[in-house]
């Protein structure tokens, strides 16, 4: 019985962390975080529906390339020389942490200039965001309808590991 009540508490933290983790969004998909030209980052991430505990991991060689959080001002200039954080490690994750913009550019010579530079807007979760009706994204990308699914099927995840919790301790108790 002690086996089983210590179990239990231990998937009852799985649901509850799996449902206060947000969704994971790899920046520029495939491509990563590049001055190449090949990802519009604005447009990538005009397709996504970014929300508060979500998560985007830049990927890229950190010989060449590094991830600024600016300011607004700084963003628009493509100025690096005041960043409000600085990210190097390559394969760095940053959580949207509060609701509101949030701005980042690569402070490499010139490859912000290049296009290597993304702004995000993050709002706070709402429970009509699991509703596939509601989602505006009918003309995206296969790509980006892959990491959309993806997205969803990880907050699904938690739901369901929480909705087999609950009913489990439900089975225990009555
Ligand atoms: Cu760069």
């Amino acid at each position: 019985m002690a086996f089983r009540k210590s179990t239990l508490i231990f998937l009852v933290m799985l649901a509850l962390c799996g449902v206060c983790f947000g969704a994971v969004y790899r920046v520029g998909d495939s491509n990563g975080w590049t001055s190449r030209g090949l990802v519009d980052y604005n447009e990538w991430a005009s397709t996504k529906d970014f929300h508060v505990n979500d998560t985007l991991i830049f990927a890229y060689n950190n010989q060449f390339h590094n991830v600024m959080q600016v300011t607004t001002q700084d963003f628009e200039s493509c100025n690096p020389n005041s960043p409000i954080a600085v990210y190097s490690s390559g394969s760095d994750t940053i959580t949207l942490d509060r609701p509101g913009n949030f701005y980042f550019l690569c402070g490499a010579p010139g490859h912000c200039r290049a296009g290597q530079r993304v702004e995000i807007m993050a709002t706070l979760p709402t429970p009509d965001d699991s509703s596939p009706s509601a989602s505006p994204t009918e003309a995206i990308s296969a790509s980006s309808a892959l990491s959309n699914g993806l997205a969803l099927h990880f907050s699904k995840l938690g739901l369901g590991v929480t909705m087999f919790v609950l009913s489990t301790l439900l089975g225990f108790v009555f």
